[in-house]
């Protein structure tokens, strides 16, 4: 054995909405032959009293309700001391942006990740210190921190060896990180009057090789400037 599935955890109020995203496709199968580990795990059990509550109204007022730092904590706890040297990672947008080179980064956090995924307008200060880093997938507000968690889960997943059907693809992909994909063209030659580029039935292949890549960089000129001048 080499080194272990890499485990996703989640802390989440609605745990069964890890289910059926993780059952067809890559990922599916990657839970399938073992090679990572998803893992909801229910907030609501740690809620005080009766009533199980795990929100509360803001000090000082507003709008809204805020998550309690009690239940989190324990919740934290419990998995914590189940699966030791767990990442934890808070999802917010208030978080570092998800970017590949993050997404590289958290693939290599074995034995894996503890994904916090909030509801209601926010959580308690007091939480932000019982996590090791905060993460955004980007400037846009959800109602909740699943589809967070998931879009995470699945971009550092697919980094595991074995997930990715073909390991060159990864190469490849970190390559080309900060590019756009070039065109890509299949069956048929012409579509609705629309021919494929003479190039890429040209069968020369360094050809092929120089046109991607000015096309790659032209389109990341017009679209995406800001990849280009962010490139380390
Ligand atoms: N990228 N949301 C989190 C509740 C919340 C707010 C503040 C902690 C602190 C989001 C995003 C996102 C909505 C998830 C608000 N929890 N998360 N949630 N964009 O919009 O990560």
């Amino acid at each position: 054995m080499a080194s272990g599935a890499m485990e996703f955890h989640i802390i989440t109020l609605f745990p069964e909405m890890f289910e059926s995203p993780f059952r067809g496709g890559m990922t599916g199968r990657a839970i399938e032959q073992g090679i990572i580990i998803v893992k909801p795990h229910h907030l609501r059990p740690f809620g005080l009293g009766n009533y199980k509550q795990v929100d509360d109204q803001p000090y000082g007022g507003g709008s809204g309700m805020v998550m309690r730092p009690e239940p989190i904590a324990a919740a934290l706890d419990a998995v914590m001391s189940e699966h030791p040297g767990l990442w934890r990672i808070l999802m917010t947008p208030q978080g570092t942006p998800l970017m590949q080179e993050k997404v590289r980064e958290l693939a290599g956090r074995k034995p894996g990740l503890l994904l916090l995924a909030g509801r209601y307008e926010g959580v308690d200060e007091r939480v932000r210190a019982m996590v090791d880093e905060e993460i955004s997938i980007g400037d846009y507000v959800l109602s909740g921190g699943e589809l967070p968690a998931m879009v995470l889960i699945e971009a550092v997943a697919r980094l595991q060896p074995g997930v990715l059907g073909n390991p060159a693809s990864i190469e490849e992909e970190s390559f080309s990180a900060d590019l756009l994909e070039y065109p890509q063209y299949t069956r048929p030659e012409e579509f609705r009057g629309v021919r494929v580029p003479e190039i890429l039935l040209s069968g020369d292949h360094g050809k092929i090789r120089t046109w991607r890549e000015n096309q790659a960089r032209r389109r990341t000129e017009e679209r995406r400037p800001d990849l280009l001048k962010r490139g380390k």
